[in-house]
């Protein structure tokens, strides 16, 4: 059978190897690696070009449904259509529960919010925040066997969290039916208690939000998630790591063999807490965030934790909500106290420009790790490896070719519904020539090629981070 689509003369990078071949694709998936590979349908030129496997962004929030009158900005359409745009070929968002509606409820809603609108593959992670004696006798088991092998828990956000009680049911649920747990870890009582001595004093503006959410807030509550882990012997990944204090507690926990895996985020690299702001300025709210960013010397943590292996996964944790909308930053259409502001920021489509560019060609991570971390690791964490985050014989086609050109950050240029970047301005040195789901071109470099639909959902496998038991 002739090939579909042969890529030729590309230098390609997995996570553990770079070599110089052409890619010969069939049926959406890559059917051939080597020399001067036949003629296919159609053929691209690679030469001088570096490919890599399409992104993997396993942490972000689309078309989630959020208390009160908050809305996020992008669906399943705006939302994909961003990712392919900035090289990401499958992501993984959260199908959220609600207090009192049964977890098989959230993922059929979910898939509804899906379906015939994602451009690009798909599957979800679970929000557990009802962990009712049915969801975790019957649901969560029954779940985890279709395909829903991760979930998040929260120990912060009154609509979301859990005491440490429900975390350990939830945990041991993981353990006996082979799930990953995602924790958010910050202190609720903490936070809550700082915000209202902020407010007392009148420091609402965006800015005291740093103020509310210290390290010590995420520090505390990472130690507690790594003791319910050792409690009940389960693996546990750690999102949103922001800062020094917190990758610590994370050291220390390996150090003493306990298997914690920790994911960071672009805004903990390349944002601090004067973006949120230095005066009682309401632009700040658009770099509001949970935790939120820290200031350049725990940049530089973050930057060793991605370079050495503390980290496994380097994910975008798109929260995307508008600055002037009455259902975004500026909700009720004004300026409120920080505490109202809803929490996130765009970052699907500048996830791998930003890590390629400042992390690959800074000189500060090599191209493997960058592989591993925005594409392989987050494939086998959540069980999706190999079929997506690698570039292998069998795989699905879904790559990105590189062109190494300086590219000014430019909202405008950018494809999600949200009408502002944190990092609008920042001058790279890349951004994806050509993006591939399944051997398609849904990104040329210039427009958005695909169309609402045609990603495919996902049922994941076992969780490659869990331990094997008998
Ligand atoms: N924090 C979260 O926990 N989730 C979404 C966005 C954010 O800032
Ligand atoms: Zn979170
Ligand atoms: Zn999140
Ligand atoms: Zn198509």
């Amino acid at each position: 059978d002739a090939l579909d689509l042969v890529i030729r003369n590309a230098e390609v990078a997995t996570a553990s190897d770079t070599f110089f071949c052409d890619i010969g694709i069939r049926g959406g998936r890559i059917a051939l690696l080597g020399d001067g590979l036949p003629a296919g349908r159609r053929e691209i030129d690679a030469a001088g070009r570096t490919v890599t496997p399409g992104g993997v962004d396993a942490h972000c929030h689309l078309d989630q449904a959020m208390e009160g009158p908050a809305k996020m900005a992008d669906d399943f359409l705006t939302g994909t259509r961003s990712a392919a745009c900035g090289g990401t070929t499958t992501i993984i968002p959260f199908a959220a529960q609600i207090k009192g509606q049964s977890l098989e409820a959230a993922v059929v809603d979910y898939h509804g919010r899906a379906e015939g609108k994602a451009c690009i593959d798909y599957a979800f992670h679970l929000i557990v925040s009802d962990p009712t004696p049915q969801v975790l006798a019957k649901e969560l088991p029954a779940l985890i066997a279709q395909g829903y092998t991760s979930f998040k828990v929260y120990m912060t956000y009154d609509d979301l969290k859990l005491d440490d009680a429900q975390v350990l049911d939830v945990l041991d649920v993981a353990r006996t039916h082979g799930a990953l747990c995602m924790v958010h870890a910050e202190n609720a009582d903490c936070i809550e208690w700082l915000t209202k001595r902020l407010e007392a004093a009148g420091r609402t503006a965006p800015r005291w939000h740093a103020h509310a959410r210290p390290m010590l807030v995420e520090r505390e509550a990472t130690h507690r998630a790594i003791a319910l882990s050792e409690l009940v012997d389960v693996p546990i990944l750690i999102v949103h790591v922001s800062g020094r204090e917190a990758i610590e507690q994370i050291r220390w926990a390996r150090s003493h063999g306990l298997s914690i895996f920790a994911e960071t985020c672009p805004q903990y690299l390349f944002l601090t807490a004067e973006d949120l702001g230095i005066d009682d300025s309401y632009h700040g709210a658009r770099c509001i965030c949970s935790p939120p960013p820290r200031d350049k010397a725990n940049q530089e943590f973050i930057w060793n934790g991605l370079g050495d292996g503390l980290f496994t996964v380097f994910s975008s944790d798109h929260a995307p909500f508008r600055y002037e909308d009455p259902q975004g930053k500026k909700i009720g259409g004004k300026e409120v106290p920080f505490r109202y502001i809803p929490n996130g920021i765009p970052g699907l489509e500048t996830r791998l420009p930003l890590l390629y560019s400042e992390g690959v060609l800074a000189g500060r991570i090599t191209l493997q790790k960058f592989v591993e971390l925005t594409a392989t690791n987050p494939a086998r964490a959540y069980g999706l490896h190999p079929r997506k985050g690698t570039i292998a014989v069998g795989s699905d086609a879904d790559l990105v070719v590189w062109d190494e050109r300086e590219v000014t950050v430019d909202n405008a240029a950018l494809h999600h519904a949200v009408d502002y970047t944190p990092y609008e301005g920042m001058k790279l040195k890349a951004w994806p020539g050509l993006t591939l789901s399944r051997g398609e071109v849904v990104w040329d470099g210039k427009a958005f090629t695909g169309h609402a639909g045609r990603g495919r959902f996902l049922p994941c496998g076992t969780p490659s981070l869990l331990p094997r038991r008998p």
